[in-house]
């Protein structure tokens, strides 16, 4: 089995979880973007990439997309940047939990995880905690995850992958091996390649994922036609940024065509009162037609996990139509 150029893994969990700080951690630089206390206001997907033991990783961090606060509006373009940040598809989805008082909100997450992240991307994720200093003395984090009936029902399903990190106070320890991000790195690096064998050298995928794909290899195939002497990479990255601003254009053009289609029918309706053209009808064309745009905008994978959060943070964003 041939390794990919770079492997994509992408961190997901709650705002202030530690995704940046573990993106640093695992490169061994401050390169992402960490909250400081109450700055809400950095909310960016960054994706960079990084040789790392001798095999480049290209990390792919996400803000608390659907963290309280946070507009629809913003979340959006957010999103969809995660999707093509990703495409063809993550080899890693890291579940980035935090060493914590266990409440029943946290129980409750942790079974919505495991109800709306389909077993099937479940073969391609790791639960990573934080804040490893506040676990126990001489406890190891499936000790921990093991006195919790959801956690380790969660851990169990991620088929035991679990590690834990303390991105404040584990840089230099040199005293105790499993309390060192080193030795954690090892580890958390040997994890994704056995689960990569296990998975035959694949990475998540499905159709709309490829979907974005061909959209970029279309794109890259007429950059190679207008342009010399750019690299793989640089035209993948001017491409990621056609597809995207195409895709934000196209559902704005959507929404003025729906929003015309709906004034339309007011107008029709004063002109002519005995029309048949009801508005619950105009309503649900416009809906089908922006829930169709929006799945293909959107994979699966990520529409379960927004739902997931979406719950989890209780917020009125529909993600099954997150251009609504
Ligand atoms: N003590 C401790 N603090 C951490 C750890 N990871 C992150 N933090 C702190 O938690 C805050 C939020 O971290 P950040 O990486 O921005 O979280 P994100 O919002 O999930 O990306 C920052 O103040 C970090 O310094 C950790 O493992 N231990
Ligand atoms: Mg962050």
């Amino acid at each position: 089995m041939e390794a990919p150029a770079a492997f994509r893994i992408i961190l997901l969990g709650e705002s202030r979880n530690g995704k940046s700080s573990l993106c640093n951690t695992i490169f061994g630089e401050a390169i992402f973007g960490v909250k400081n206390f109450n700055d809400m206001n950095s909310f960016a997907t960054e994706a960079k990439t990084k040789l790392v033991n001798g095999r480049n990783f290209t990390l792919i961090d996400t803000p608390g997309l659907f963290d309280s606060g946070r507009s629809p509006e913003a979340v959006k373009p957010e999103l969809l940047r995660c999707i093509i940040e990703c495409a063809p598809g993550p080899h890693v989805f890291l579940i980035v939990l935090k060493v914590d008082k266990y409440t029943e909100q946290e129980e409750d997450v942790i079974a919505k995880i495991r109800r709306y992240f389909s077993d099937d991307a479940l073969k391609y994720a790791v639960v990573v905690f934080t804040h490893g200093d506040q676990l126990p003395e001489g406890m190891k984090i499936k000790q921990y995850a093991d006195q919790s009936d959801s956690l380790r029902e969660l851990v169990e399903k991620c088929g035991g992958r679990c590690h834990i990190f303390d991105n404040r106070y584990w840089q230099n320890n040199q005293k105790d091996d499993y309390r060192s991000n080193k030795f954690q790195l090892v580890e958390l690096l040997n994890t994704i390649d056995k689960m990569w064998m296990e998975n035959r050298g694949g990475h998540f995928s499905n159709k709309t994922l490829n979907n974005i794909e061909r959209e970029m290899q279309e794109e890259i195939k007429l950059l190679k036609l207008s342009t010399e002497n750019m690299s793989e990479d640089e035209m993948r990255q001017q491409v990621k940024s056609i597809v995207l601003k195409r895709h934000l254009e196209e559902n704005f053009w959507l929404k003025v065509s729906v929003g015309a289609g709906l004034l339309a029918f007011f107008i029709i309706s004063r002109l002519n009162p005995t029309s048949n053209i009801t508005e619950e009808s105009v309503v649900e064309a416009a809906q089908t037609v922006l829930h169709q745009r929006a799945e293909q905008a959107i994979p699966n994978a990520f529409e379960a996990i927004c739902d997931y959060l979406n719950a989890l943070f209780e917020r009125t964003y529909n993600p099954f139509c997150p251009f609504d």
